[in-house]
């Protein structure tokens, strides 16, 4: 039988909708509203993008979603805290988020603030209960990797340097600062839930490598498309306004054929890694 992607991305959300149900405290559990703000956020028109190339990771290095199931819920719970926080009105100042609005829209400023501090504090704890790993090192090593790409090494780094810029949008080095943003504020977490996948079913040090390959050319791929295809503001950096919309289409086929062989070392099983590449970038540019 064929395979199908959209079957697959299916199959993979609803794994991944359950188990965050679980691991997710319950909306009566008091205090019920920060709950309810927590649950809000997480459950919406999501793509599950980062804990579904987690899974694909970990199926490429030959082993099996349920073994990662919690760390990809842990990677979609931190993503949904950035979300919240990128929302506020000190930041991106955003109505709408996954199809309905934003959390600080939705349960006020103060709880949407909470909300994403608590969703990454959750994180944590579910990525240091993981039963998956049962040598305590390998968790420790997830652990750090994780924290540090979501740091000011990592994804709050990007997040700084595009506010700054906002402030401070000379001409001068726009190159290197769209380059810092993209790679950091988007790049991180997904090259982050791309290693936790492989590190979990103990990859060996060729499979990770080419996934941290795989997943920079993925997540700058990822981060043009979306200035390519989202309304953004005047004010803000993106690739198309300093490389043109020819120029950025060109770069993301280029990242995606080398992303796509970097995979070669997984033989048939990087099969699924590649389609994920085309689906959630080349086929919408
Ligand atoms: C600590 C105050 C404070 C803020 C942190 C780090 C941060 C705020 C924000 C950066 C996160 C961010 C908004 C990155 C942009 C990346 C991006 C394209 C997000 C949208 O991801 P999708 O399309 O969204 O995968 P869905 O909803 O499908 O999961």
């Amino acid at each position: 039988m064929r395979f199908s992607i959209e079957k697959y991305l299916k199959e993979k959300r609803t794994a991944i909708d359950s188990t965050l149900n679980r691991l997710l405290h319950s909306p009566r559990k008091y205090p019920p509203i920060i709950h309810q703000a927590m649950r809000y956020a997480v459950f919406g028109k999501g793509k599950r993008l980062r804990p579904i190339l987690l899974i694909a990771a970990a199926e490429a290095c030959g082993g099996k979603a349920s073994d990662v199931l919690p760390a990809a819920c842990a990677i979609e719970m931190i993503h949904t805290y950035s979300l919240i926080h990128d929302d506020l009105p000190a930041i991106d100042d955003d109505d709408y988020r996954r199809g309905k609005l934003s959390c600080h829209r939705k349960f006020g400023e103060a709880m949407a603030i909470l909300a994403g501090d608590a969703l990454l504090t959750r994180a944590f704890e579910v990525l240091s209960q993981m039963k998956a790993s049962k040598n305590g090192a390998l968790q420790a090593e997830v652990i750090s990797h994780v924290a540090r790409a979501i740091g000011t090494e990592g994804m709050l780094g990007g997040q700084v340097e595009d506010i700054r810029f906002l402030s401070s949008p000379g001409q001068a080095q726009r190159k290197k600062r769209v380059a810092y943003i993209h790679s950091h504020k988007t790049g991180a977490l997904i090259n982050v839930a791309l290693k936790v996948g492989a590190i979990l079913v103990g990859a060996s040090r060729g499979e990770l490598k080419a996934l941290d390959k795989y997943g920079t050319s993925f997540g700058l791929a990822f981060q043009i498309t979306d200035d390519i295809l989202d309304k953004k503001e005047k004010r803000e950096i993106t690739y198309p306004r300093i490389y043109g919309l020819k120029g950025s289409r060109e770069k993301v086929k280029s990242l995606v054929r080398n992303a796509k062989t970097e995979l070669n070392i997984f033989g048939q099983k990087g099969r699924l890694l590649k389609e994920l590449i085309d689906y959630f970038v080349q086929s919408r540019i």
